[in-house]
């Protein structure tokens, strides 16, 4: 059983982020495609309009504020606060429609309580309660290996990082493997089902890791900025999330190691 507490909650959670991934799936949808702030980094009129359907149906049933990535604003994170990403994904959705996720989070004073993650083209909902462990289509998500090193595990990061941690190649080298699938939040979310052993991106926002943040913790891993500072989902930066000892190799080996 998931946490009591948070259950009404978050079965209004999931049942509204199920009826969000009915939009995206709509058969045949044609799809309105603008720029933002380069050509890569993109919004479609699905997005928009998944992310008002997500705040309008999480304020009538709550009264809680929203912010969302494209356009709902809050005054402050004091409270409850829910953070919602429409698609997570957004490049993924446009070119192959698949490997997109709803994230949608609910934080108190800014430390997230309740998580659902929707994998859209998988139909799989992860989700999260504080103290209340993770589930998958609520079947729960076992501890991860408190004693893999990253050497025994697939690594999730981009070309990005790697130009910007020059170490970070290196690591992946000596790793199992490395892949990228172009969602933050889902990529989390293989980190906490136990597929891969560690991520890194150097630039998140709020609600690109809130909820998929609360799904890692809950199954033993560390979330951390790249540097080991605490995270703190309500600013932009940095996220390492790992296995214990992952995490804790890759600190060393791309931050503490002398040269
Ligand atoms: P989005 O699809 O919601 O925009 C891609 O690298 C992943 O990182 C996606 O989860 C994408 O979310 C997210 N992302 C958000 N801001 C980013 C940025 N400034 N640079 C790179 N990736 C970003
Ligand atoms: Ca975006
Ligand atoms: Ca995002
Ligand atoms: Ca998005």
């Amino acid at each position: 059983m998931e946490n009591d507490k948070w259950q009404k909650l978050l079965d209004c959670a999931v049942s509204t982020v199920k009826q969000a991934a009915e939009m995206a799936l709509e058969p045949g949808i044609e799809l309105n495609i603008e720029t933002k702030s380069n050509r890569n980094d993109l919004v479609t009129d699905v997005d928009k309009a998944i992310e008002q359907f997500i705040a309008d149906q999480m304020t009538a049933a709550t009264g809680y504020p929203v912010l969302g990535e494209e356009g709902h604003e809050v005054d402050s994170f004091e409270g409850r606060v829910w953070l919602v990403d429409p698609i997570d994904g957004t490049m993924n959705y446009i070119e192959t429609r698949r490997d997109y996720a709803i994230s949608l989070a609910l934080c108190e004073n800014g430390v997230p309580v309740l998580a659902v993650v929707q994998d859209v083209a998988a139909g799989k909902t992860y989700t999260a309660t504080l103290g209340g462990g993770a589930f998958c289509n609520g079947t729960p998500l076992e501890k991860v290996d408190p004693d893999v090193d990253f050497q025994q595990v697939v690594l999730l990061t981009d070309l990005k990082e790697i130009r910007a941690l020059p170490r970070l190649a290196q690591v992946l080298a000596e790793s199992r493997g490395h892949r990228r699938y172009g969602s933050a939040a889902l990529e989390m979310v293989e980190v906490a089902a136990g597929r891969a052993g560690g991520f890194v991106h150097l630039w998140v926002s709020p609600w690109d890791i809130a909820a998929a943040t609360l799904i890692c913790t809950e199954t033993g891993c560390l979330v951390s900025r790249f540097d080991g500072s605490n995270m703190d989902v309500r600013q932009k930066g940095s996220v390492m999330a790992a296995w214990p000892k992952v995490h804790s190799g890759l600190l060393y080996r791309l931050v503490q190691a002398p040269n």
